[in-house]
């Protein structure tokens, strides 16, 4: 069935069934869940479904701004609006300590970064405090943008003492493997994990929409002296992960 047939107003569309807007959002989200619409497919126009269903743009404008609202469909410059690809949530465990790559690794995903910030810089005050840093010192501070599979998973700014991580710039990959090569892995980690909502910036580099659910997550790691290693802090798209932890008596 094609798109237009699936949109045809009989069977779906009814004077006493609510808002209207309300009964296309409907319609378009059954038809992206029983695959009609599939993944990656693109939307008739908007004055191409306001003649089908007719339902005016207005009305239509509103269902898809939902739709985009919720990440089911994406709108591309120029392009139009397409079927977003369905995320498949990823479980993490919340008792290892692992990294980034290793998790993604044990799921047969390859991981790649875009660097939005690597170098030395004087410490903000939230830094000093969580690395115990001393009068005077600098930071190492690496940020990035993480990406499994090709897809934008979460924003991490890591900052480490300066003899902990002497040259960010070695990080070309993964950080817990510079640190592991030089026997200043962290042993134990402290995490803390809060609901928001993504700004304008971060959701546009996780592309998702703005306000997107989002996790923020707080890491700071210690090595096996006790002494404090690394602060991360992250931001994860709200839509890829489940973070599972086990309790015991
Ligand atoms: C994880 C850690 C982060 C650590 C990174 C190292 C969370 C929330 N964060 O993403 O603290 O810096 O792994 O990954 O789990 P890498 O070795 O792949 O660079």
């Amino acid at each position: 069935m094609s798109a237009a047939e699936f949109l045809r107003p009989e069977g779906w569309l009814g004077e006493n069934e609510g808002p209207r807007y309300v009964q296309l959002r409907q319609r378009l989200e059954s038809g992206i869940e029983s695959g009609v619409l599939p993944p990656n497919s693109s939307l008739p126009p908007e004055r191409e479904i306001a003649e089908i269903t007719e339902l005016s743009r207005v009305t239509v404008r509103k269902a898809i701004q939902e739709l985009v609202r919720e990440g089911l469909i994406e709108q591309r410059q120029g392009s139009g609006s397409f079927i977003r690809e369905p995320m498949n949530r990823m479980e993490q465990s919340l008792s290892h300590l692992t990294s980034f790559t290793e998790d993604m690794a044990q799921r047969g995903m390859e991981t790649t970064s875009r660097w939005l910030e690597r170098g030395v810089f004087l410490p903000t005050q939230t830094e000093t405090i969580a690395l115990d840093l001393p009068d005077g010192a600098e930071v190492s501070r690496i940020y990035r943008l993480r990406e499994a599979g090709g897809r934008p998973m979460a924003l991490e700014r890591a900052s480490l003492p300066l003899d902990i991580l002497p040259n960010p710039l070695e990080v070309t990959t993964s950080l817990y493997q510079v640190l592991g090569r030089r026997d200043l892995r962290p042993v134990r980690a402290v995490q803390k994990i809060s609901a928001i909502n993504l700004e304008a910036r971060e959701a546009d580099l996780l592309q998702v929409p703005e306000g997107a659910a989002g996790l923020s997550i707080e890491r700071i790691s210690y090595l096996g002296s006790g002494r404090v290693a690394e602060l991360t802090r992250s931001l994860y798209r709200g839509d890829a992960y489940d973070f599972v932890a086990e309790l015991r008596l």
